[in-house]
């Protein structure tokens, strides 16, 4: 039994469903204009999903055979590129934020949680994102954004949600983790967190055996009661509030 003090947010598929509709084209905008012959499809980039981490995922698909073998300055040039595509693409405000993302952020806000960002994606596309769907006030709310390569191992592995704590001066037994994907939750975990998981189209399927509560979204209070697809503590909720939260880590 603990106090919940701290919340660490996911970033893509958690506050917005950036994979399909922005990740993955500005992929396919930077592969284009280097004259790759290589496309990525939504089902195909939900395979790639498996990989975390923009670099890491060109050089599965070279490594399955799906693109032409190139060298690790070409791989981060690449990438660069298609960072500076996804920041025009969520400049255009294309991606909301997922329902009741804004909601729970207020809440937990005003209630004095520390919030915080751990996440795999490139600091300078996180930044894109706060400026153009959350707002910019929320770079001073959030007391830590750890993102990208700040430490040399992505998800699954702990170490962003490891490196965030480190950061704010809180412990695990007082965190909780907000995700989207197996690979997140197996981070949040592997870390000493509780974790709630709002799937996706990508996420659906994934494993989550041994999270505390895995639904279909946040959700709000005037709309239909999101989907429950793992209760561990019996919260039979209709969307997802501060109070459950504090009842997830005091259980
Ligand atoms: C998801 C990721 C990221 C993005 C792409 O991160 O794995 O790699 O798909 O971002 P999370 P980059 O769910 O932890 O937010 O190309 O900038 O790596
Ligand atoms: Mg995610």
């Amino acid at each position: 039994m603990a106090e919940l003090k701290c919340i660490l947010w996911d970033v893509d598929g958690t506050l917005a469903d950036t994979e399909r509709d922005g990740h993955r084209v500005a992929f396919n905008m930077a592969f284009e204009e280097a004259g790759h012959k290589r496309e990525w499809d939504v089902p195909t980039y939900g395979e790639l999903l498996a990989v975390t981490g923009g670099k890491e995922r060109i050089a599965y698909d070279i490594e399955r055979g799906d693109m032409h073998e190139m060298p690790y300055d070409e791989i981060a040039g690449l990438h660069a590129r298609k960072t500076v595509h996804y920041q025009n693409l969520i400049g255009e405000g294309r991606i909301p934020l997922r329902p009741g993302v804004r909601r729970l952020l207020e809440e937990a806000y005003a209630a004095g949680i520390t919030l915080g960002v751990a996440t795999t994606t490139t600091p300078s596309a996180l930044d894109a994102l706060i400026e153009h769907s959350l707002g910019k006030e929320w770079f001073d709310r959030f007391a830590v954004l750890a993102a990208g390569d700040i430490v040399p191992a992505k998800k699954p592995a702990p170490d962003i949600y490891t490196y965030a704590m480190e950061q704010l001066g809180v412990n695990p037994e007082n965190t909780l983790a907000l995700e989207d994907s197996e690979n997140g939750w197996k981070s949040a975990h592997a870390a000493g967190l509780k974790c709630v998981v709002t799937v996706n189209d990508y996420t659906r399927s994934h494993d989550f055996t041994g999270a505390d509560l895995v639904v279909s979204e946040l959700g709000e209070p005037n709309a239909d009661g999101v989907e429950v697809l793992q209760d561990s503590h019996n919260l039979a909720l209709h969307h997802v509030e501060l109070k459950h939260l504090h009842t997830i880590m005091q259980d």
